[in-house]
């Protein structure tokens, strides 16, 4: 059945619409973020191109500084972020410290929390990436400059989160808490188009994502899943299909929609893993939740963890419920017997 013609816009007002108490804000800060994913789109699509347009390694013709594509995707976050009223605090993952509101603009009652691009390592191989985004309502007293506590609340306090993948198209996906849903750009007049209304993730899928280079590492448990995954006692099964891109938009994206499970977890180097939870495992696990699916640090529900650094890195099993319960069985019973 052909689509609606929705855009973005008129999809989050009518979401808007169904909240009486809405007053907007929340709508035009969604609206401000789909315009800086498409001014950073823009960018990451013609990166390849960098030595053809005429850029000589760090200027452009224009004499300008090539930036990093991802402190250009962060600034371009700001510049489009700081001064629509909406914001009280901004964090991101190329910036040490909390980022304020200029002092001459309007101080708003949100919280927004970004990887402005996240894989980024992969773009000089054309591999697709994203920016990952997470809202919060602020704790402190409206009026008064954002701070460390209001960036640090539990997942679960998300009023939105939402991820663009720069890949063979460019895709919106997002949840304010009424399922998830997908928005495809149309670069010829620059409008995000409903494409994907109401996803969900199937109980369990085919697909397991993980960086098997790293299996020495692993604490039994995980060894013990990978083998039950490849069905290495029963010859009779087809085992899972590993898909891993080492982009987590781009890993989580696919499983999203065809189902299976990615995970990045503690190993005997790092025990917090690598990802990060404030601007990527909780929004990811806010949206995978909403469509369906789990997310846990093998432990504890992600959107639960409470937080104590806004770099902190927790390890992260995220996708289709069923399977994220199956890698927490065998977690579990692994630290019952070394127990
Ligand atoms: P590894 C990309 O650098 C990233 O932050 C995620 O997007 C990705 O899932 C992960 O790291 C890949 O890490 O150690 O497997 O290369």
């Amino acid at each position: 059945m052909k689509q609606s013609f929705m855009t973005l816009q008129r999809h989050i007002i009518e979401e808007e619409r169904r909240h009486p108490e809405a007053t907007g804000e929340l709508s035009s800060l969604l609206w401000d973020l789909s315009l800086a994913t498409k001014v950073i789109s823009l960018e990451v699509n013609k990166a390849g191109l960098v030595d053809i347009l005429g850029f000589t390694g760090d200027e452009n013709i224009h004499g300008e500084k090539v930036k990093k594509l991802d402190m250009f995707a962060h600034e371009t976050m700001i510049k489009a972020m700081d001064h629509g009223g909406h914001l009280c605090v901004m964090a991101s993952e190329e910036e040490d410290d909390i980022i304020h509101i200029p002092k001459n603009k309007r101080i708003g009652k949100y919280v927004l929390l970004f990887d402005p691009l996240d894989g980024s390592s992969n773009i000089d191989a054309n591999v697709s990436i994203g920016t990952i985004f997470s809202i919060y309502r602020r704790i402190s007293p409206n009026g008064t400059p954002g701070t460390v506590e209001d960036c640090l609340q539990k997942g679960v306090e998300q009023v939105a989160a939402g991820y663009v993948i720069y890949g063979s198209s460019t895709m919106m996906v997002y949840t304010a808490g009424e399922g998830v849903h997908g928005f495809t750009l149309d670069p010829a007049f620059g409008e995000y188009l409903l494409s994907h209304p109401n996803i969900k993730t199937p109980k369990r899928g085919k697909i397991y994502s993980i960086n098997e280079g790293n299996y020495k590492y692993w604490h039994p448990g995980l060894k013990k899943y990978i083998k039950f995954l490849q069905k290495d006692e029963d010859p009779n099964e087809k085992p899972y299909s590993a898909r891993y891109i080492g982009s987590m938009v781009a890993d989580i994206h696919r499983n999203l929609l065809y189902g299976g499970i990615f995970i990045y977890p503690e190993d005997i180097r790092h025990p917090n893993g690598k990802l990060r939870l404030m601007y990527e495992c909780n929004p990811m696990a806010f949206i995978v939740e909403q469509a369906g699916g789990r997310a846990s640090d093998g432990k504890i529900r992600m959107l639960e963890k409470q937080p104590t650094s806004i770099h902190q890195r927790t390890p992260v099993y995220i996708g289709s419920e069923e399977d994220v319960l199956t890698v927490e069985k065998f977690l579990h019973e692994e630290e019952n017997v070394t127990a």
